[in-house]
């Protein structure tokens, strides 16, 4: 993959800014998108929330596997993180979500009784960009206070949604790797729109998908592009294959090449070509080059 100027000028201030409000909540609540929790884990989180109370949600689960979904809980839980699966759009996660905030912040709360202090629970939202932050929030709050969209980068600064007395929420903008040399886990990020498309070559990113969907879910790929075969085996001839699948041939018999690979994009982000994770806990990724790997 090309080299990306993926770090937006803004990413330095919000990194400053989640530093400078640490101290003010009682949890952290890290979502991840299903499909790629590895690549989600930017590492600057580990570093800024070492000491806070902190949990996991592997939002979007209805884009990747339940099976996929029950192993990466195991991990997590494996390492000491509780982390659960929801799905920040469907309207009745809100139950889920708050019991899930009251269980990690019961101690605190508890804390706080003893020594005579009916203080609310404040919890801050964080995550890379597009996982679903403030749709999250949006759903518990029961209406929409924060602004939400399909690119990532729409939260630029933060703001703090009161849900009950006793308990308030922070939408943060979404915060990535500040490097990140790992190809897959870049291709990840990119895949799953974390990263803004216009630094990014679509097409070469749309036709690496495509691969690597061609590895994981064949059949669902080539159901939904019916051109497609397993013999075609770089990003060119898999986006080519859409075109002749969707009919995007422009005047003089020249594929729309660029008009395929943002459909592609469109369709795997809104889930509509197949309900699997891109990593799978053993997948070692953080091991050695993309070429090693592939
Ligand atoms: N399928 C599915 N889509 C979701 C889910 N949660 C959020 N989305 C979609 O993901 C996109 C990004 O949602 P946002 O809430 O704006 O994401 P964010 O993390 O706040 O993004 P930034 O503010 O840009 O960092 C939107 O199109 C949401 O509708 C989910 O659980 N499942
Ligand atoms: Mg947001």
């Amino acid at each position: 993959m090309q080299t990306i100027n993926w770090y937006p000028g803004h990413m330095a201030k919000a990194k400053r800014m989640l530093e400078d409000n640490i101290k003010l909540v009682d949890m952290i609540i890290e979502i991840v998108d299903a499909r790629a929790p590895l690549a989600c884990r930017n590492p600057d989180f580990e570093v800024l929330f070492k000491n806070k109370l902190r949990v996991i949600v592997l939002n979007k689960s209805d884009l990747s596997s339940k099976s996929q979904n029950k192993e990466w809980i195991t991990y997590f839980k494996q390492q000491g993180i509780m982390a659960v699966e929801l799905i920040s759009t469907n309207p009745g996660m809100r139950k889920n979500a708050v019991a899930l905030i009251e269980r990690t912040g019961a101690e605190t709360v508890r804390k706080y009784r003893e020594k005579g202090i009916n203080k609310t629970l404040r919890a801050m939202i964080v995550g890379i960009p597009n996982v679903g932050k403030s749709t999250f929030i949006n759903r518990i709050a029961g209406t929409a206070k924060a602004q939400v969209g399909d690119r990532p980068g729409v939260t630029r600064s933060k703001q703090w949604v009161k849900i009950t007395d006793f308990l308030e929420l922070m939408d943060t903008p979404g915060l990535l790797w500040g490097k990140l040399d790992n190809e897959i886990l870049a291709k990840h990020l990119a895949y799953i729109g974390s990263i803004r498309d216009d630094v990014l070559d679509v097409e070469e990113i749309a036709g690496l998908l495509l691969l690597d969907l061609m590895r994981l879910c064949p059949e669902q790929l080539m159901a939904r592009y019916k051109k497609l075969t397993s013999e075609m085996d770089t990003p060119e001839a898999m986006i080519d294959g859409v075109c002749r699948s969707r009919g995007f041939i422009l005047s003089g018999g020249v594929l729309d090449t660029e008009r395929a690979a943002r459909i592609v994009l469109d369709e795997y982000r809104a889930g509509k070509i197949a309900s699997i994770a891109l990593e799978n806990p053993n997948d070692n990724l953080y091991m050695g080059t993309a070429d090693e790997n592939d």
